[in-house]
């Protein structure tokens, strides 16, 4: 790790009062949770047209379903790890700590942070397509295919390819990166719009860009400084604070 670029990102992070943190999966993936994308990525060996996109899950909802139980097996027995505890942790020091994740894990919340845009949804939450009835994890999860009570198809809150995103969400997300004074990308790839465009409206609005990864991304570029290694290693060092600085804490 570049100690120079360390030492400046870690003086930007004691002198903020707003940060930022932009995650996906790859914040999860210490926490066992495969990413989509890279060497271990599971679009690797699965396709993402035929489990991600709505068209398909009105042709096979069985495959997509028997896909999603594995996913929230997955997730329900998974933890949050050190980076997830790591940015929780970060809210006794700034004013304003908000977390924008493209994850569906639900991890950073029980991690314990408080302000969580999820522009991708979350996999314990599941709504009818036919009359948009919202159910948790109150669907019986040995039938193939969950039917709501109108008859209609239960499907997982997951915006899928082509969907559109939270509205609100999205617009609060918006406005917290345009307003941060740092912001953090963790483990994204930043291939997948809109919600990319959250670290082109934080770099607009002068804000430090700081990404942790373990390897280059398409949004380097846009980084006052990268650091490549792991989430649950990286974030943990670069948040603490200097012990002669007390100026963040609440
Ligand atoms: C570590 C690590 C460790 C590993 N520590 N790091 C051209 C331009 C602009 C947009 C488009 C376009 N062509 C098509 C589009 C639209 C499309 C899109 O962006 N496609 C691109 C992929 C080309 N976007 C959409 O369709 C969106 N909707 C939309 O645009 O609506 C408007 C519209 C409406 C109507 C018609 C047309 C448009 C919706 C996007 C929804 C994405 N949904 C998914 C769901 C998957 C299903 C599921 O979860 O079950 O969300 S896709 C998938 O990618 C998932 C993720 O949230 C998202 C982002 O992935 P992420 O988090 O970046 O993960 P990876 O795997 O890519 O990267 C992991 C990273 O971690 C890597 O960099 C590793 O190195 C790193 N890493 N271990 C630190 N330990
Ligand atoms: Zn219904």
């Amino acid at each position: 790790m570049n100690d120079e670029k360390f030492q400046e990102a870690k003086e930007k992070i004691n002198n903020a009062s707003s940060i930022v943190f932009f995650t996906g999966a790859g914040v999860s993936a210490e926490s066992g949770i495969a990413t989509f994308r890279g060497v271990d990525g599971i679009w690797t060996k699965l396709k993402p047209e035929e489990l991600a996109n709505f068209d398909n899950f009105l042709k096979n909802p069985e495959m997509v379903w028997a896909w999603y139980k594995y996913r929230k097996e997955v997730v329900n027995e998974s933890k949050p790890n050190p980076a997830h505890l790591a940015i929780a942790e970060a809210q006794k020091r700034f004013t304003e700590v908000t977390v924008i994740t493209q994850n569906i894990d639900n991890l950073h919340r029980r991690a314990g942070s408080k302000t969580v845009y999820e522009l991708h949804g979350n996999i314990q939450r599941n709504y009818c397509v036919k009359c948009g009835t919202f159910y948790n994890n109150d669907i019986d999860i040995e039938d193939k295919v969950p039917k709501c009570k109108c008859g209609g198809l239960i499907r997982p809150d997951i915006v899928w390819f082509g969907e559109m995103l939270p509205e609100s969400e999205f617009e609060l997300s918006e406005i917290a990166s345009r307003n941060c004074d740092i912001f953090v990308i963790v483990g994204t790839s930043g291939v997948v719009y809109p919600a990319a465009n959250m670290i082109f409206y934080a770099k607009e609005s002068g804000a430090y860009i700081i990404e942790v990864n373990i390897e280059r991304t398409e949004v380097s570029y846009l980084a006052n400084a990268s650091f490549f290694g792991k989430a649950g290693t990286v974030l943990p060092r670069l948040l603490e604070l200097d012990d002669n600085s007390g100026q963040n804490l609440l």
